[in-house]
């Protein structure tokens, strides 16, 4: 066994955006496996927004990555070679530590397989997969949807966004999409059915969501924070609830922006902000798994998918990211 591994590797911590010279591509050669242990050759690579926190030293639920490291995401990849009863090749598996590579020795307790014939595989890592499960429970465990409810969400295009949206229409509430392109803002209302969609690059966050809203904003899925977070949340309802799910708008900043100040609001309104990590909810996986499979085969919640071919390319593509380049849920395709 021997196999010649192309892996990006974190050169340099991020100081704001990351650049290109923050990362490096290296190559290593894997020649032995313990038991336990298989070879996957990775098929999709994930990029999430979460990846940026780990580049930095700052504490957070996972160790820092080191210089050097291989910068870890979640992917779908296609065991090549098993030293684990339990696996054998050909099984097509998902696992949130596969990395930056094209070959990944990884413990078989950090994999799942994937049941092919649900979806497309590379859902593992979409709609059936972290961002999938981010917005079912963000949206129904912890913004608890009732009918009829105005539901805002920021970033509203992206992979987390598009299901939140859907499922709320599910759910009967009134959905409101905030996003920062025209197309975007075309593609949530015309193809997915929001009811309405702010351009905040372009609108007055706060002016249209009351104008939207004009008994206020019950749930609000906040992706990302900042200015467009404080302009919603004034407009909460009385006994309104915000999730906050992500704060992408803060992931790049060298310095603490001065907001405003939404305590009032959330006070006199009585609403409850809770934040949330979709991890609380990992025993809960399959169920909402089949319950998203089961909308998708009916065709009640569609997926749209950013994809860029090619390994080398994941810096640049994740640097994009950060910067709202991508449409929808963005994924490198490393192999065929
Ligand atoms: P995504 O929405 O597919 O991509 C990120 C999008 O964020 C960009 O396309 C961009 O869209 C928007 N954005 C970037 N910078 C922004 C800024 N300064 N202000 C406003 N919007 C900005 O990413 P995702 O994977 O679905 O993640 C969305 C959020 O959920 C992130 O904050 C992420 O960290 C969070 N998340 C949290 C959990 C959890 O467990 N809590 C799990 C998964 C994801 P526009 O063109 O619309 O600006
Ligand atoms: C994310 C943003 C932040 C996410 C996790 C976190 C899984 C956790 C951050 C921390 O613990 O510091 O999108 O997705």
């Amino acid at each position: 066994m021997k196999y010649t591994n192309q892996k990006i590797v974190l050169k340099n911590r991020p100081v704001g955006f990351p650049s290109i010279n923050d990362f490096e591509i290296v190559n290593e050669t894997i020649e032995t496996i313990n038991y336990g242990e298989v070879i996957v050759k990775i098929l999709w690579l994930s990029l999430d927004p979460y990846m940026r926190g780990r580049m930095s030293e700052a504490k957070s639920y996972a160790l820092p990555l080191q210089l050097g490291d291989v910068i870890t995401g979640g992917a779908v990849g296609k065991v090549v070679f098993s030293n684990c009863p339990k696996y054998k090749q050909g099984d097509i598996v998902e696992g949130f530590t596969l990395g930056w590579q094209e070959y990944a020795k990884i413990s078989t307790n950090n994999i799942r397989k994937i049941d092919t014939n649900l979806a497309p595989i590379q859902t593992a890592v979409g709609v059936l997969g972290m961002p999938g499960m981010t917005a079912y429970f963000g949206l129904f465990e912890v913004c608890k949807p009732i009918p009829g409810d105005n539901v805002v969400v920021s970033a509203a295009s992206g992979a987390v966004g598009q299901l939140v949206g859907q499922l709320a229409k599910i759910a009967g509430c009134n959905v409101i999409g905030i996003a920062g392109t025209e197309e975007k803002c075309k593609y949530i209302k015309k193809i997915l059915n929001f009811d309405e969609v702010i351009n905040y690059k372009k609108d007055n966050v706060y002016k249209k969501v009351k104008e939207y809203c004009p008994d206020g904003v019950n749930i609000y899925f906040d992706n990302v924070g900042g200015k467009i977070s404080d302009d919603v949340i004034s407009n909460i309802a009385p006994f309104g609830r915000i999730g906050v799910c992500g704060v992408i708008s803060q992931y790049n900043l060298t310095e603490m922006e001065a907001g405003m100040r939404v305590q009032r609001a959330v006070l006199t309104n009585q609403a409850s902000v809770e934040g949330f990590l979709v991890f609380r909810f990992e025993q809960r996986y399959p169920i909402a798994r089949k319950r998203m499979a089961s909308w998708l085969s009916k065709g009640q919640l569609i997926w749209k998918e950013d994809i860029v071919n090619g390994l080398d390319k994941a810096p640049e593509a994740f640097i994009g990211l950060m910067k709202g380049k991508n449409f929808g849920k963005l994924l490198i395709k490393v192999s065929d």
